[in-house]
């Protein structure tokens, strides 16, 4: 398989680079941390490593060096479609190089070989109830596929350390083959009339996706590559992926580890802020019964922060500009639907609340995140169940966290073992920091 022959034949290099860095450089001081950050969400602390994706605070997000923007003209993309194979994405963020279509369409391949659901999956998400939160359906299958996890069957055996990352591969791609068709039975079985729609063997996994959700509409194949590339990764210390790390740290398989990940990915302040955020937007649409003046969102806005709730979609951990994965959004829409109302009114929000939250000085990112209209474009398709719009982050985040599950294990990264104080001790620093020496 090519992913197998790239990656191996890097290896030895990376591994010598990593080994020489540690034994030569081990004792270099990259950081330091204060109290604020360890009572902080450890904030900024650089103690990751990842060579997948990084975020710069003004750029935002670059996967294996390229912007989004060169991504979406430089991957192979399918004949008429204006956004990229998510095969060829796979390939980038696991192999590090942007393929070519054959190499594209070979992962593209493996992952039409492998898509297979089995039948357990659809009969343990048939089994829950039906108010269940849709990411919780979506979790749960990924969890209860640990059972074919290659890697826990080989580790019981004569699997070398060095090894590891080859099953880890195998169900790296078992498993992101299966999630277009897990997550849209989890739609249509929670919002629609539960019958399975049959994947189609002749389209890639993104447009299979849209295929598969029931969405007729023209233009969503291409939006769900987009969606798809936005969210599959972005570095290593946001909480899905770092979940997701933690928990492959202990040589838990894949799957344990990216259903940690998308139980993070549940949270209202990472990937339920999408939902979150369009269900804001529609407030001010019904409560102003259209797009509203500036005058009335900029009051609108102040009213939510007033009443102590944040404006969902803005602010950042880490980015300090526009979030590239919203400018790449706002630009779809602006070229497909630039008179959508409720994209407009997205659009509008990005005019009036950086302002708003600059005025109030709290949050240290004022811009929009991907989250900010991720939305309000799957609203436009018809795809207007707000809650599962996190199983779709979900289903995208999957692919950078297993590729980075590959690395971690190829390279042989250990077990997480940060080290906690108590109060009294940080209490005593802080003390001893004040006394002249
Ligand atoms: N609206 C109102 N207040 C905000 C704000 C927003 N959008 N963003 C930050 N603030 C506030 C914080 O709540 C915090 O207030 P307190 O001091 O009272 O606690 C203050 O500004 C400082 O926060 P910060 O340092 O700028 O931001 P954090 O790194 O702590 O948090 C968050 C980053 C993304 C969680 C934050 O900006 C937020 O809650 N945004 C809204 C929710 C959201 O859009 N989440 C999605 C983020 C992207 C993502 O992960 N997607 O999955």
């Amino acid at each position: 398989m090519i992913l197998n022959e790239k990656i191996a034949a890097q290896l030895p290099d990376w591994r010598n680079r990593v080994r020489k860095l540690v034994k030569e450089s081990g004792e270099v001081v990259v950081d330091q941390v204060t109290i604020s950050q360890i009572y902080g969400g450890a904030r900024n602390i650089k103690c990751l490593v990842t060579d997948i994706s990084y975020v710069d605070p003004n750029e935002g997000i670059r996967f294996r060096g390229f912007t989004i923007p060169e991504l979406i003209a430089q991957l192979p993309k399918p004949a008429g479609a204006e956004m990229p194979y998510v095969g060829g994405l796979y390939y980038l963020l696991l192999v590090g190089e942007i393929p070519s279509e054959a190499e594209a369409l070979e992962v593209e391949k493996e992952w039409k070989d492998r898509g297979e659901v089995p039948q357990y999956i659809f009969d343990i998400l048939l089994a829950l109830p039906s108010d269940i939160h849709p990411l919780t359906m979506f979790s749960v299958a990924v969890l209860a596929m640990q059972r074919e996890s290659l890697f826990a069957r080989q580790y019981h055996g004569d699997l070398k350390k060095e090894d590891y990352w080859i099953p880890t591969l195998e169900d790296s791609l078992n498993l992101t083959a299966k999630l277009p068709a897990i997550a849209a039975y989890v739609y249509r079985l929670k919002y629609k009339d539960g019958q399975r729609i049959a994947s189609d063997p002749n389209l890639d996994w993104g447009a299979d996706f849209a295929h598969m959700m029931g969405v007729p509409a023209k233009g969503y194949d291409d939006l769900s590559r987009l969606y798809f590339l936005l969210h599959s990764d972005h570095e290593s210390g946001n909480v899905s992926a770092h979940a997701t790390h933690l928990v492959g740290s202990s040589l838990s398989d894949v799957y344990y580890a990216t259903s940690a990940g998308l139980n993070g990915l549940a949270g209202p302040l990472h990937g339920l802020a999408n939902q979150e955020c369009l269900g804001w937007l529609l407030s001010v649409y019904e409560k102003f019964g259209g797009v509203p003046s500036k005058e009335q969102l900029r009051q609108f806005a102040w009213d939510t922060l007033n009443s102590g709730h944040v404006i969902p979609g803005y602010g950042h951990a880490v980015l300090r500009k526009t979030d590239p994965r919203f400018t790449a959004q706002l630009e779809f829409g602006t070229q497909h639907f630039p008179n959508d109302d409720v994209f407009k009114l997205a659009s509008l929000v990005y005019d009036v609340v950086p302002d708003v939250l600059k005025e109030q000085g709290k949050a240290k990112d004022p811009w929009p995140n991907v989250d900010a209209i991720s939305g309000a474009l799957q609203y436009h398709y018809g795809v207007r169940e707000f809650d599962f719009y996190t199983v779709m982050f979900g289903v995208s985040r999957l692919l950078g966290v297993t590729a980075n599950a590959v690395w971690a294990r190829a390279l042989g990264q250990p077990i997480e073992r940060p080290k906690s104080l108590t109060t009294a001790m940080l209490e005593n620093a802080a003390q001893k920091a004040k006394v002249p020496a």
